[in-house]
Parts: C-alpha cells; sequence; structure tokens
C-alpha cells in the first residue's frame, strides 16, 4: 500500500486524539505508515480511552507489569515481587477448539480445519470489537518472532487491552520496536485482542461470545471474550497458524515442537526436535535433555541443503500442574526462587499470598483459586471436589533462567537437526522407542499417524483417544494431507535427512499400571543420539527399528544407574502386531475422507500393513523382540 507524506501525517494527528505526547511519539518513530493506519483503524473501532505503546526500555516493560496489578489482572505473592498469579475464570481456562476458526472465501472447505467464511467472520468479530475497549488503555508492543537480524525471523504486532497478555508476551518474545522503527521492509502479523467486559473477579463475562478469528491470507488474528493464554497471546498459537501458512506456501515447516540437544560420546551435542500434543511430556523431555534450545514451537528450514531448526521464542507457557522438585529439578527451583520473574495462572493463590500447585510438597491451605474462594474439599454446584490448582494451570517464565539453556537458541540459522520425534499418550501401541526406516516412512507412520488421549490443555472431556498428527491438528490452516505433502516436498530440499522416531511414556499393562518411569526418557534420548550417529544397531520390527536389549541395559545403568531387566525390556517391546494393524485401519480410513492426501501416504500404510500382516502370520497378534532379527 502506498501512504503519502500527508495521509502519514493525518493519520498520526488522528492517532493524537488516543495516544499521549509521549505514545504519539513513539509512533511516529514507526518507519510503516500502513502500520499505523491499522492501529487507528482498530483504536477506531474498540474505542480506547488511551494507547500505550510498549518499546524496549525498561520503564515500558516495569509499566506494564505495574498496569497488570493495577487492572487487576495479576495478584502479586508474598513469596517474590516478580512472582504474580493470573486467573482466567471458570469458563476460559484452556484453548477454545469450537470458536477458533480459520477464515476462509466463502464455500472453501478444508478437511478437518474448523474454517468460517471470512466475510461473515469478520463481520462477526468486528461488531464484538465496536466500542469493547472504552474506558480502558490499549496497549501496542512490537515483537520479534525469532532472533533479531536472523533471516527466518517473522515479526509481529500484538494490540490489545490486556497487560497480562502483554506482560506474559514480554517474557516469550523478544520486543521488537527498535526494529519497527528502523526498517521499512518487514512483514509483520498482527494480532488484535481484547478480554471484554470482566466481571469483579477479572474474569472475562462473555465467554460465550469467545471468538479467535485466523485470517491466513492478511496475516491477521482477531481474538475477544477470552484471557487464557493459548487464546489470547498473539504470538503463541495464532501465530502458529500464520508461520504455518507462510511455510505451506514458501517451503518450509513451523512446527509445534521443542528443540533440545542430548550428549553424545566425546561430548557432541545432537540435536532433536520433538513433536508431543499438550500434556503428554512435551515440556518434561525438553528439561530432561542435555541442552534445550526451544520447548514448545520450531520453524525448521533447508540450509544449504541441511535442516536446521530455529525457536522463535524466549520463555516458556508450561503446564505447572504435577511439577515437583525430585521429577523436574530445575523448572521448580526457577518457580519456587524469589528472583525470577513468574506469572502463574489458574494455580492455587493461599490466604498468605503464596502459590501452589500440585507438586508442591506441603498440602494446599485456603486461598483463591480459577473458580473464587477455595478451602479444602470445596465441591462445585454438581458436587465434584474442585482441585486446588487446575490441571491446565501454566507457569510463564523466561527460557533464559534454565542452567542448560543452549546458547544456539540465538543462532540465526538454528541447529541442525539429527532426529524428529513424534510423541503421544498411548496406552497400548507404540512402543517406547522405535526409529522409523526413513524420513517418509517416519513422517507418515508417526508424524501423520499420531494419535493421543485427550488432555485438559483444550476444553472437553480429557481421556478420548484423538487423532493428532504431528500434535498439530488444533493448529493447522491447511489439512493433515497437505501438510504431509509439505513435509515430503520439504526432504527433496535436503541433502541428508532427519532420523524419524516415536516414543511412548504412557504404555500401561493389563492392570493400567504405566510401564515405564519418568525419568526412563533420557535413556530413550541416549539411544536415538546413538542411532543418528549410526553408533549401536538395532532390530528390525514391521514398523521400524527398537533398540537391542544389551544397549538399553547398558544406557539404563550408566545415565541412571539403574537395572533393566530383560523381562520388562520384552513386555516394553514386544511389537502389538494386532494393534498396530487396527491403527493402520484407522489411520487410513481418516486420509481417505480428505481430498489432499499424496498418495504416498497411502502407499507407505500399505506396506506398512503388509509386513504387519505377515508378523501376524509368522508371529501372532504380539511378538517378543526376541523372534526378530537384528539389523
Ligand atoms: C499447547 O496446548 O500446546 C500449549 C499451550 O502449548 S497453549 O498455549 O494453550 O496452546
Ligand atoms: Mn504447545
Amino acid at each position: 500500500m502506498s501512504t503519502s507524506l500527508e495521509d502519514r501525517a493525518e493519520i498520526l494527528r488522528a492517532l493524537s486524539r488516543y495516544a499521549n505526547p509521549e505514545s504519539l511519539e513513539k509512533l511516529g518513530r514507526v518507519k510503516k505508515t500502513s502500520l499505523l493506519k491499522w492501529i487507528l483503524e482498530v483504536a477506531e473501532l474498540t474505542k480506547p480511552s488511551s494507547i500505550f505503546v510498549v518499546t524496549n526500555s525498561v520503564s515500558d516493560v516495569e509499566y506494564i507489569r505495574r498496569r497488570a496489578i493495577e487492572n487487576r489482572e495479576e495478584i502479586p505473592t508474598s513469596h517474590s515481587p516478580l512472582h504474580t498469579v493470573h486467573f482466567d475464570g471458570p469458563r476460559d481456562l484452556a484453548r477454545d477448539r469450537e470458536n477458533t476458526r480459520i477464515l476462509v472465501k466463502s464455500g472453501v472447505d478444508i478437511a478437518m480445519v474448523n474454517t468460517r467464511s471470512r466475510d461473515e467472520g469478520l463481520r462477526e468479530v468486528l461488531e464484538l470489537l465496536d466500542g469493547i475497549m472504552r474506558g480502558r488503555e490499549m496497549y501496542v508492543v512490537f515483537y520479534c518472532f525469532g532472533p533479531k537480524g536472523s533471516l527466518h525471523t517473522l515479526y509481529g504486532v500484538q494490540v490489545t487491552d490486556s497487560a497480562y497478555v502483554v506482560h506474559s508476551s514480554n517474557i516469550l518474545y523478544r520486543i521488537c520496536y527498535d526494529v519497527f522503527t528502523e526498517r521499512e521492509d518487514i512483514e509483520y502479523m498482527r494480532f488484535l485482542h481484547s478480554a471484554g467486559e470482566r466481571d469483579e473477579n477479572g474474569w472475562s463475562v462473555n465467554t460465550q461470545k469467545r471468538r479467535i478469528y485466523i485470517d491466513v491470507e492478511d496475516q491477521v488474528t482477531y481474538s475477544v471474550n477470552t484471557q487464557y493464554a493459548g487464546n489470547t497471546v498473539g504470538l503463541k498459537k495464532l501465530s502458529l497458524r500464520l508461520c504455518i501458512y507462510r511455510g505451506y506456501k514458501e517451503g518450509w515447516l513451523c512446527e509445534h515442537m521443542f528443540i533440545i540437544g542430548v550428549r553424545g560420546p566425546g561430548g557432541r551435542v545432537t540435536y532433536f526436535t520433538g513433536a508431543f500434543p499438550a500434556g503428554c511430556g512435551k515440556t518434561s523431555t525438553a528439561l530432561i535433555a542435555d541442552t534445550v534450545v526451544g520447548d514448545d514451537i520450531a520453524i525448521i528450514k533447508s540450509v544449504n541443503g541441511e535442516a536446521r531448526a530455529l525457536n522463535p521464542e524466549v520463555g516458556m507457557f508450561g503446564i505447572i500442574d504435577g511439577v515437583n522438585l525430585v521429577d523436574d529439578p530445575e523448572i521448580y527451583e526457577i518457580l519456587t526462587r524469589r528472583d525470577t520473574e513468574a506469572v502463574f495462572s489458574n494455580v492455587l493463590l493461599t490466604e498468605e499470598g503464596n502459590t501452589w500447585w500440585s507438586g508442591k510438597p506441603e498440602p494446599p491451605r485456603p486461598g483463591v483459586n480459577y473458580a473464587g474462594k477455595w478451602y479444602p474439599g470445596k465441591r462445585d454446584e454438581r458436587g465434584l471436589e474442585i482441585p486446588p490448582s487446575h490441571p491446565n494451570a501454566r507457569f510463564t517464565t523466561s527460557i533464559f533462567y534454565l542452567e542448560k539453556l543452549d546458547l544456539r537458541i540465538e543462532d540465526s540459522e538454528g541447529v541442525p537437526v539429527g532426529g524428529v520425534i513424534f510423541g503421544g499418550r498411548d496406552p497400548d501401541t507404540w512402543v517406547p522407542v522405535e526409529e522409523a526406516f526413513s524420513w517418509d516412512h517416519g513422517v507418515i507412520t508417526k508424524g501423520a499417524s499420531l494419535e493421543s488421549e485427550r488432555t485438559t490443555a483444550v476444553l472437553g472431556q480429557a481421556g478420548i483417544l484423538e487423532f493428532n498428527p504431528y500434535a498439530i491438528l488444533d493448529f493447522l490452516p491447511i489439512s493433515p494431507g497437505a501438510f504431509t505433502d509439505l513435509h515430503l516436498k520439504f526432504r527433496e530440499l535436503l541433502s541428508r535427512e532427519p532420523r524419524v522416531f516415536s516414543v511412548n511414556y504412557f504404555l500401561r499393562d493389563e492392570s493400567g499400571k504405566y510401564l515405564t518411569e519418568k525419568r526412563d526418557k533420557y535413556v530413550w534420548l541416549k539411544w536415538m543420539e546413538l542411532r543418528v550417529n549410526s553408533e549401536v544397531d538395532a532390530i528390525e520390527t514391521p514398523t521400524g527399528y527398537i533398540p537391542l536389549y544389551v544397549d538399553l541395559e547398558k544406557l539404563f545403568r550408566k545415565e541412571l544407574n539403574k537395572e533393566f531387566r530383560e523381562d520388562l525390556y520384552e513386555k516394553l517391546f514386544s511389537v502389538r502386531v494386532a494393534k498396530h494393524l487396527e491403527k493402520v485401519e484407522r489411520i487410513w480410513r481418516i486420509y481417505s475422507t480428505i481430498p489432499d492426501t499424496p498418495a504416498k501416504l497411502f502407499e507407505v500404510l500399505l506396506e506398512q500393513k503388509r509386513r504387519l500382516e505377515e508378523a501376524k502370520w509368522r508371529y501372532g497378534s504380539v511378538t517378543s523382540p526376541f523372534r526378530l532379527d537384528r539389523k
């Protein structure tokens, strides 16, 4: 869009009705006139009483922290001046799948993607936004989605009436006001949010009119009548949809994946990315690794034929439920120190002003939680006991506090990807760790075939087995078939393909007891590291390569000082042939309803099915690993 100097002056003059001289001056330094024009349009629509522009300055960042408390969006704790608690309210505790929609041209249908006609969706959300910020301050903040100066970095502008959203974003992303004042050539995403009317508890009142609409063509998102960060912090999960779409157009991958380093012999570090649905061990895998580059999102591009992964974030928005001193010592320590900044959402705030979540050693004390006043034994209207801290309660904190933070988080080209890991909550099919035969085989039978029991990170009933390809279904603006095709094409850009693995921490025995312990995942990581570097053999099964008993026995002893018994190995690594066949059928059926699924997917599934049928004929429904060939 070309705008003349007069237009720019006109826009700034109009903005002066909302912005005080200081904020107006800050806006005046932003190079893109089209951006100023959008900010003006938003102000004219939402009608805030004022605009505050956040720059990189310490005082702006402090101002936001103060406003979050003054607005009663956050409550200070007695433990640390840098710890606050935020409540989303009982109806707003997770992402809202139903009301999160990709805006599309009227009549367009994208398989398995929740869409809405663009014209209707925009009309609806703009109406909801009309005058919504009356009497409130509107915040405008500029971010980098990636390291400053990297060619792979995306840019975003968040406009919101929630200081909590800005405070969280300031922890999770790099503030890049300076870039917007220096460069005119950048493309950027825009995120508009309003919490809407809030009640005396600070909760959004009109959650039945909660809408999260994503316009992937224009790279704009709208989010209204909600506070939960997964619905509101633009760069968190709203940008993920925009980023996936851009990658799809340009031939690279934007993934719902951590990025970690695992040390191998001689101190070498091998990098892995990993996709797990929320609540399935993603953060805990990231934090058990030897180095951490990122815990949630990865941009993966080919750099001279090598797959390189970059974390666009600098903070963590992690599940706090169950975080304890023994299993998660590093994060527990960060969250209980006094000198770390953290926002706790939907935990219990005790009468003494302390935070409590399940995982704290002492029993919970009376206080306030996501549903109001809380005391031990409190029940809801239906007679169900209200947990002190919600299962999807979260912490927001800087990744730079991690001792094992990998300094290559700043590498402008990202880290080389040695392996890609897919994991889900699978009670009875996948073995604890397995390597795919190839990129295509792994992408199709592991990534595209990922299934997992639902957790509390989305609204609705937990525990149901759900299809969640690449752990990204909730965030896809294109069909799972098109996303799979993108992965197959991406391979063509690479001169060396990353290995693909699956892991499963949730295998259970007949009585429902988990067969592995939390710490065991460290051994699976170490085995994968050796495989990427071709240093251990494996057993070939119909579904991939699994570890030899001797290698695991050694690793368990070395890494965990733990005995790993042969009978447990046999139980864990038996190939559940019949279960796998059922899975192939389920996945086949799903993709046959997705018109843009690449033919390759069906070919690979068919080959897998043939191998499984042969194994069934030879060995029966379950096969001991000791009966299979070493490779
Ligand atoms: C997830 O659910 O995958 C998260 C949290 O990382 S949310 O921001 O809610 O998406
Ligand atoms: Mn996530």
